[in-house]
């Protein structure tokens, strides 16, 4: 059985895009594999965040998971903060990183660009950010990452660490492969579809949380950016308005784009965005109740406890045997 990994950062309630990209492949995924999902709050606070909005947001995510359809009997889901050999593990791999490697990342110049347009500081930890999630994979010895396109340079940087660590010390790491979902990977914004969804966006127009109210869900469907021509097409690059809409639809309801553009033969963007809007509401309704029923009943937090052991035992077996090849630490 394969082991797999992931995580989401509590940087926010979550979007369309990271639950096509991220969360639904999830949920196919625990069926049939080993499965580790976490909360990725140390990466969240690379940039500012609120103490007390986090925590929620940290609470919140949690409770998504299992909303979505994230089975803890299947899954263990927990918090990154929880097991400190993340940590511990980052730290050593920060000791075999360059400053070269980690400039090129295109997420770092995206983000550290974004910091400095806003006045805010450009912390050492948004620059470590990617040895941190090498470090997450690499303590589990996991066989499949399933991540959105976003992150696939980060997880070339993890298999290239964790290479560097075992010509070195002989034998260490798994070398993990990444899963990008062949659709849904890249989610693109409703107002301006050549980039992507993402829920730091300023613009609560670009992206549907998967909490917003379910008229505010219509609405923003509704209001999605297409182009001057009148048929219903798939063309990314030409027309990406539109082909972000067939994307999300075809991911949602497992109908291909071909079907969709038959189905829509002859009609026009207002009744396709209709029941475009019809079925996302009616994929997140019932998640919404349910992420309220358990947040209600307070099962959350038995289910973290028992992530946090299950993960607390893997990990710690693979930093004692990091630190003992490295020469941390005593010999027993
Ligand atoms: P932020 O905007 O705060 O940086 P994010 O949403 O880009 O956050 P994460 O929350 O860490 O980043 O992303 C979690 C998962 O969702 C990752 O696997 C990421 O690749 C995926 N993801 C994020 N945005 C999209 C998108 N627009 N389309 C598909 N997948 C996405
Ligand atoms: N950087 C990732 C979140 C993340 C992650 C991980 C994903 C942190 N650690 C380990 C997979 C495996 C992102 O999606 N922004």
């Amino acid at each position: 059985m394969k082991r797999i990994l992931s995580g989401i950062q509590p940087s926010g309630a979550l979007t369309l895009g990271n639950y096509l990209g991220a969360i639904k492949n999830f949920v196919t995924l625990q069926q049939a594999h080993e499965c580790l999902f976490m909360i990725v709050d140390l990466h969240a606070i690379t940039v500012p965040q609120d103490r007390l909005v986090l925590r929620q947001h940290i609470k919140e995510l949690a409770a998504l998971y299992v909303a979505c359809g994230i089975d803890p009997k299947k899954a263990h889901i927990f918090i990154q903060s929880e097991v400190p050999a993340h940590t511990a593990l980052s730290w050593v791999l920060t000791c075999h990183a360059s400053m070269g490697e980690l400039s090129r990342m295109t997420q770092f110049k995206d983000k550290s660009a974004k910091q400095e347009e806003t006045g805010g500081h450009i912390s050492a930890g948004l620059f470590n950010y990617p040895v941190l999630m090498a470090a997450d994979v690499l303590l589990y010895d996991v066989d499949l990452v399933p991540v959105g396109d976003d992150q696939k340079q980060h997880m070339e940087l993890t298999r290239d660490l964790a290479g560097r660590f075992n010509s070195k010390y002989g034998d260490t790491f798994k070398i993990p492969e990444v899963f990008i979902p062949p659709q849904g990977a890249r989610i693109m914004s409703l107002q301006d579809p050549t980039k992507k969804m993402s829920k730091s966006d300023e613009n609560t127009k670009n992206f549907v949380l998967l909490t917003d109210e379910l008229h505010v869900i219509q609405k923003k469907i509704k209001s999605a950016v297409t182009d001057s021509e009148s048929t219903i097409g798939y063309d990314p690059v030409n027309r990406p308005g539109i082909s972000n809409l067939l994307d999300i639809y075809s991911c949602l309801t497992g109908e291909t784009i071909e079907t969709l553009v038959a189905k829509y033969e002859g009609k026009g963007y207002g009744d396709f965005k209709s029941e475009l809007a019809e079925v996302v509401v009616t994929t997140l309704e019932p998640i919404q109740q349910r992420m309220k029923d358990i947040l209600q009943s307070g099962e959350i937090d038995d289910i973290l406890d028992q992530g946090r052991d299950a993960a607390m035992k893997l990990a710690f077996k693979k930093l004692s045997k990091v630190n003992h090849k490295v020469g941390l630490g005593r010999k027993r």
